[in-house]
Order: C-alpha cells, then structure tokens, then sequence
C-alpha cells in the first residue's frame, strides 16, 4: 500500500493536449536565455520533478516531441521526451543530468524543427545511434541504446543543454538563411558549430 502511493506520488505524468493551464513559456532564437550553459542536479527531489511537469504542460501545448529546461529559462540539466504524446497511456522519459556514452560512427540526415525556432525545419547530420546514461525522475540512474527519432530527439534537447541549437549545425546556408527570413529570424543569432 504504501508502496503503490509512493509510486504514485513520484511519477511525472501530466495529461496531454492543448489545453495547459499556465505552462511555462518557451524562449525563442535570439533569447540569451537558450545560450546559457546548464548546471548539473545534484539532487532528484519533488521540486525537480514539478520543473519536468511543468516542461511537459508546454511541451504537450505546443505539440512537441521534447523539451530542455533551457527553452523555458531554467538552465538545469534536464529533459523530457515523448515521441507518442496522441498516446496518452505512454508515459514521457525523464532525462536528467544525462551524458553521452557513445555515439554511433554512422551518421542520419533529418529534418528537424524547434519550438525554439517555430516554423523552420531543415535537414541537420548526426549520428544515428547514442547511447546515453541519466538518471531518472526518481533519481535512479539509468542507460538506454537509441536510434531512429529517439536518438536523434537526445542528441537535438541535449544540445539545448549546452546553448546550442540545431540550426548551428545546418550546413547548407542558403535554406537556412531562406528559412530564418521567411519566419522573421535573425541569421545573426545563429552561432556555427566548429
Ligand atoms: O518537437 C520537436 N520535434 C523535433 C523534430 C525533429 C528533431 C528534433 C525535434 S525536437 C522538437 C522539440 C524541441 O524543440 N526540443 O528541444
Ligand atoms: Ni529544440
């Protein structure tokens, strides 16, 4: 008993859909805010896991996939991920303090999108495979193997982790410099990857 109530009490779930009450905002290009590095979590408690309810309620209002504390403001390291937010039964992946293991030699093209940057999609090359360890919204540590979507959704919201975003590793400059005028962004306010 006491154990389902405290199962109960600590998972991270919050219902899915547009309707959020007072969900955080989400920071767009040219915010300084997206560019700050983020601090390490020395410890999972009730607070950390109601700054990841409160990324889902934006996440889930803006139909998003993922989300990094960075995007509204809090710069810790954490993420969550649902790549199947129709699906409300599906539970989101807490990801916090997470670091790369290892990464596959072989590289993906896809296009991808921001709710940092609403609007613009264009194709970013990273590797298809990561291996990732984290610790969960309990606080337990965790490693998982990814690929596909789910590899390429950690590798996009860890890099938010670091200030940066996917459209810094954009190699062809003439879609994004077309893309970022069409939606009303600065090109300035990308900063190239080495
Ligand atoms: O919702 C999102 N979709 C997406 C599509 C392709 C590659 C990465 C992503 S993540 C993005 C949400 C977001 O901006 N997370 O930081
Ligand atoms: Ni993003």
């Amino acid at each position: 008993m006491a154990r389902q109530s405290e199962r109960q009490a600590s998972t991270v779930m919050v219902p899915k859909g547009e309707e959020q009450p007072e969900s955080p905002k989400i920071h767009t290009l040219g915010s300084n805010e997206l560019r700050k590095p983020a601090k390490r979590i020395s410890k999972v408690n009730e607070q950390v896991r109601e700054l990841a309810r409160e990324m889902l309620r934006s996440m889930y209002a803006a139909h998003g996939i993922g989300l990094a504390a960075p995007q509204v403001g809090v710069h810790q390291q954490l993420l969550v991920i649902d790549l199947d937010p129709e699906e409300a039964a599906n539970p989101p992946l807490v990801l916090i303090n997470p670091e790369i293991v290892a990464t596959s030699g072989a590289l993906d093209t896809y296009e991808e999108g921001c709710l940092s940057i609403p609007g613009v999609y264009l194709n970013v090359v990273r590797p298809s495979q990561v291996d990732v360890k984290y610790r969960d919204e309990l606080g337990r540590p965790q490693r998982r193997k990814a690929d596909g979507l789910m590899a390429r959704c950690i590798l996009h919201e860890m890099d938010h982790l670091n200030g940066v975003l996917f459209v810094d590793r954009v190699s062809d400059e003439l879609s994004l410099s077309g893309e970022l005028q069409r939606l009303g962004f600065d090109r300035n306010d990308v900063k190239p990857v080495a």
